[in-house]
């Protein structure tokens, strides 16, 4: 089988990319090592950059997310009882939407699928062959029997602990990353929202934010130790770490009901450079992860797509590949400045294990400053809103 653009991996970023392209002419085939279903299993992110809405929108996958999707002009950063409104409107003129990762998967699925995109699912045992000459191609099987795919390029669109970042050679290869010693447990349930914006709160007993879907589904999460089980917790226990976490206003109001998802994430900072060797690209997870605190997860992958698409859309339509060399550069760019802003949400809201007196006060000191000044909230909301592409 040939095609232009290999994709491996059937999540947001493969989607997006896979539709995108296809809308400007160029085919692709996306490989996934899973079922459909799963995937749309996975609960993930909630809250889209107005350049997300947009792609979805150019990409034939908006409508739903235009009836659904929730605008939000500001955030609420708690610390203990105090309350720090942040008005995105006011500081940056946009906003965020909050709209589930699984229905952006799933409008994206629908999508390429009426258009007849070329998907194989369950695929095992994905290599990626001879990117750094002009005939790369990808082996892989399907229920035992083997298949090749020769391409033009190959996407890498296949998440943290997929094939494609190892396919770099180690020596051409660099790595920085950080782990928190702490996880989040998050859940979902039949709730109303305790609130009509989101707010991250941290209280001396660790962070806690309070998320949502819909006006009858609302998605919590509280700090946990990194060893930490699900298991370990019952809602009874949920509830209760989260009221203990959020300003007493909030929850004296939360409604509380059987969960109907738990689960833990680990959180990490992690950069993979360079994120194109030869004819592979990187795209999103596969080069990056952040941690969940500021929402930049899957906002950092879109952007990712949104440089590629561009770059393969003028070497496909203009012959020309100046943007094809320098995405890695200029993905980077951006990459950096959203691992950031997520390891400042991150550091400035919870608890840390080793936290001395004084770091207790600079955390104060910060969230002092943030209260007091217009030009700090308008930093927040302009990276919390997304940086320009
Ligand atoms: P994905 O979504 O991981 O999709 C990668 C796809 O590639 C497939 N795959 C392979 N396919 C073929 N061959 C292989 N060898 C393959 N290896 C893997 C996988 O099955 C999968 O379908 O990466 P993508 O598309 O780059 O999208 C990135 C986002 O999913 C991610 O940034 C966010 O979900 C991160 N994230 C969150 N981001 C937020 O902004 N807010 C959140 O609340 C949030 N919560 C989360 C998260 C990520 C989590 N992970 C990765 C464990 C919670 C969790 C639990
Ligand atoms: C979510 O709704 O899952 C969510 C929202 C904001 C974040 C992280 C997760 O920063």
């Amino acid at each position: 089988m040939r095609t232009q653009v290999a994709i491996i991996g059937g999540g947001p970023s493969g989607l997006l990319l896979s539709q995108l392209l296809h809308r400007a002419g160029i085919e692709s085939v996306v490989l996934e090592r899973k079922t459909k279903d799963y995937v749309l299993s996975r609960i993930r992110a909630g809250v889209l950059e107005v350049g997300l809405v947009d792609q979805l929108r150019a990409a034939g996958a908006g409508a739903r997310l235009d009836r659904d999707g929730i605008i939000h002009d500001g955030t609420v950063i708690s610390y203990g009882d105090e309350q720090i409104r942040v008005d995105f409107t006011e500081h940056t003129g946009t906003h965020v939407t909050v709209y589930g990762q699984t229905e952006v998967t799933r409008d994206l699925y629908d999508a390429r699928e009426a258009m007849n995109g070329n998907f194989a699912f369950n695929v095992e045992g994905v290599a990626i062959h001879d990117t750094d000459t002009n005939t790369p191609f990808v082996t892989y099987h399907v229920d035992g029997s083997e298949h090749r795919l020769d391409c033009d390029y190959v996407a890498g669109c296949d998440g943290f602990h997929g094939v494609s970042r190892a396919t770099i050679p180690e020596n051409v290869r660099r790595e920085y990353e950080k782990i928190y010693p702490f996880g989040w447990l998050g859940i979902l349930s039949e709730t109303p929202p305790v609130h009509d914006e989101l707010i991250y709160a941290s209280s001396d007993v660790g962070f806690a934010l309070c998320s949502m879907r819909n006006e009858n589904l609302s998605r919590y999460y509280v700090q946990c130790e990194i060893t930490d089980s699900p298991d370990n917790w019952s809602d009874d226990a949920f509830w209760e770490a989260l009221k203990r976490r959020i300003p007493e206003e909030h929850a004296t109001n939360l409604v509380t009901g059987p969960s109907i998802e738990k689960s833990i994430a680990p959180l990490r900072s992690f950069v993979s450079e360079p994120m194109r060797w030869g004819r592979l690209f990187l795209c999103g997870d596969a080069a990056h992860i952040v941690p969940p605190t500021g929402a930049k997860g899957l906002n950092t992958a879109a952007s990712d797509v949104h440089y590629l698409s561009q770059a393969l859309i003028q070497f496909y339509t203009a012959n020309d590949s100046e943007c094809i060399e320098r995405y890695s550069e200029k993905a980077l760019a951006r990459v950096w400045k959203a691992e950031r802003f997520s390891w400042w949400m991150t550091s400035l809201l919870h608890r840390f294990p080793d936290q001395s007196a004084f770091d207790i006060r600079m955390q104060q000191a910060e969230v002092a400053f943030l209260r007091d000044n217009t030009s700090a909230q308008a930093v927040l909301a302009q990276n919390y809103v997304g940086l320009p592409y």
